[in-house]
This record gives C-alpha cells, sequence and structure tokens, in this order.
C-alpha cells in the first residue's frame, strides 16, 4: 500500500510546448511530475495516476465528481494523504468542490504551477515537494482539503486566484492562509475545523449561473437567468456588498430556484443589513434572495450546485452553514 496517491488532472505544470504549437498544452504525465521533485525521499511510497489531461478551465463538475470517486478511493485503500495537480484557473472551485464532500481525515492536497514545465524557473516541482511536505506531516490530518502553492497553505474556501499570472497569484484575503511550509514542514497558523461534508453527488445535470453586473447594464441577462429552465439557482455578483441597480429589483423573481446575491469585490463579505436602499442587500432579501456571505461568486455557485446535487432536502440551511468564514 502507497501511502500517498498522487493524480494529476493537467494544467500548467504538467504543459510543455512541441515544435509547431502556439504554446504551451498539458503533456506530462503523473510520473513525469514526480520525476521532477528534487530531493525526493527514496523511501517514500508514492502510486501515481494520470486522471486527466485537461486546461483547468475545460474540467466539469463531471469530471469532478470522477476525480472525487478516485480520491475517494485512495483515501478508503489506506492512504496518508492524497495529491491532485491541476491548472491554477479554476483551483479556487475544484479545491471547493472536493472539500464539500471531503469525509476523510486523511488530508486532500491540490497543487499545480504558474510557470510551464519547460519554462524557465517552472514552480511545479517546488510546488510539489511542498504538497508532499504537507501530505507527509502528521498534523496535516483531519485538515480537508487544503491548497499547497508558493509554500503557502491555503484552506479551499477562502483561497482565491487573484493574478493571472504571478506565481504569488493565491489569496486567502482577509482571513488569510492556513500555514506556511517552512524548512520542509509545514506550521500551521490555526487549528483543524471540524468539517460537515456533503452526501456524494446523486446528480450532475444541474447548472447554476453567475451573473456579473456593471453600470447601466440592462435586464436582459438577468431575466433569461431566473427563467431558463437550465437554471437550477443564479448567483448574483453584485456591487460592493452585493448591490444591484434599482431598475433591475423588479425583475427579481425567486419563485423557481435559489437567488443569492454576492459581492463582486475580491475580497470581503455580502453584508446583510448595513444598506436598504432600492438594490440594497435589505431589499435583495425581502425580495427573497439569499445572502452569500463570505463565499465569493465562484465558491457560492459550487456551494448550491454542491447542496442540489446531494438531494438535500433543506438547501437554504445547508447554505448558510457553509457560506460563512
Ligand atoms: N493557467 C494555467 C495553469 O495555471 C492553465 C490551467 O489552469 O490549466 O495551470
Amino acid at each position: 500500500m502507497a501511502d500517498i496517491f498522487i493524480g494529476t488532472l493537467g494544467g500548467t505544470i504538467a504543459m510543455t510546448r512541441a515544435a509547431g504549437e502556439g504554446g504551451v498544452t498539458p503533456k506530462l504525465t503523473a510520473a513525469d511530475l514526480l520525476a521532477a521533485v528534487p530531493g525526493l525521499d527514496p523511501a517514500l511510497s508514492v502510486q501515481s495516476e494520470s486522471v486527466l489531461q485537461v486546461a483547468s478551465a475545460s474540467i466539469s463538475l463531471r469530471d469532478m465528481g470522477r476525480v472525487l470517486d478516485w480520491a475517494n478511493r485512495a483515501a478508503s485503500q489506506g492512504a496518508r494523504a492524497v495529491i491532485l495537480t491541476q491548472g491554477t484557473d479554476s483551483m479556487e472551485e475544484t479545491a471547493w468542490f472536493l472539500d464539500l464532500f471531503w469525509a476523510h481525515d486523511c488530508p486532500l492536497i491540490v497543487t499545480g504551477a504558474m510557470r510551464a514545465a519547460d519554462g524557465a524557473g517552472p514552480d511545479g516541482p517546488a510546488n510539489l515537494a511542498a504538497a508532499l511536505r504537507v501530505a507527509q506531516a502528521e498534523s496535516a490530518r483531519g485538515r480537508g482539503v487544503m491548497v499547497v502553492m508558493n509554500e503557502v497553505i491555503h484552506s479551499a474556501k477562502r483561497l482565491r486566484k487573484t493574478d493571472s499570472l504571478s506565481t504569488d497569484t493565491f489569496s486567502s484575503g482577509t482571513t488569510g492562509p492556513l500555514g506556511r511550509v517552512i524548512e520542509g514542514a509545514p506550521v500551521w497558523f490555526r487549528p483543524a475545523a471540524p468539517s460537515d461534508p456533503l452526501p456524494a453527488p446523486q446528480s450532475f445535470d444541474h447548472d447554476v449561473a453567475i451573473l456579473s453586473f456593471g453600470i447601466g447594464q440592462s435586464a436582459a441577462l438577468l431575466r433569461h437567468a431566473l427563467s431558463a429552465p437550465e437554471f437550477s439557482a443564479v448567483v448574483l455578483a453584485g456591487f460592493g456588498s452585493g448591490h444591484l441597480p434599482a431598475d433591475l429589483m423588479a425583475h427579481i423573481d425567486t419563485s423557481t430556484r435559489p437567488v443569492i446575491y454576492c459581492s463582486r469585490c475580491s475580497d470581503g463579505p455580502a453584508t446583510r443589513a448595513t444598506y436598504g436602499y432600492p438594490g440594497s442587500e435589505v431589499d435583495l432579501q425581502a425580495r427573497g434572495v439569499w445572502p452569500g456571505d463570505w463565499l465569493g461568486p465562484l465558491k457560492a455557485r459550487i456551494l448550491i450546485w454542491a447542496i442540489e446535487a446531494a438531494g438535500l432536502a433543506d438547501p437554504r440551511a445547508a447554505f448558510e452553514a457553509r457560506a460563512g468564514v
């Protein structure tokens, strides 16, 4: 039995450019990624598998169901830790998806790279090495799904990609990261928090829309999202702490699906009781729109999608229980 299972999903960490290609594409296998990690402990028993080979914007929720099954199998077979490598573009969504369903003490660590494997100073091997260090630590048990990038350990819930290219792209915002990897071992800034995993997803056919708003935007997309049968829920990425223009409020209809308001800002919560003007959070809630609380639009979308996939009887209570800090 291997100590650590590594599943690779593609992403920049696995990308190189072949002659004639216009840019890098995912090619490297799990074995290639491991071979590039300097100073890998030869006593460490690792089992690796290439699970997907895609850019992370192309990972579907159905794919994530398969990845979750793969990771669950590894944990049930006695893995000490599971590591997934993937693209950073969707990491804040995929890690949160996994965290919502992860029911093991065994840590699940997600990592990737901002620089391609064949460029100058690729960060992939260092990130995988740091992820392995966290995976090997007894203190990582019971901490659910984490993202290790740039030697910083983020919770799946708080992590956001903040820069399209910098190697220092990930931030846990106001609440800060969970810890850092220092001299080859994790140093934790806070204790492990208890988790309340959702039952495994039963359905993958539903879709949740995110609508972001700019000044003067018409009601066309809002009307469509709130009436289209394809959408089982709608997340509104509103101004400031979650506000909509007053003239759009007449189009809000929460009678057929959950509608959630979040902040379109890169940090901070959607408020509940600060502003009372038309289009404010007070007005939205009076019309049946749920506060996204501390979740940004991407995380709120994954959460309501997961709750619907799990078929919970009281989606609102399940959402509220998980949307706070
Ligand atoms: N931006 C790339 C990455 O960081 C591509 C992707 O997300 O797959 O891996």
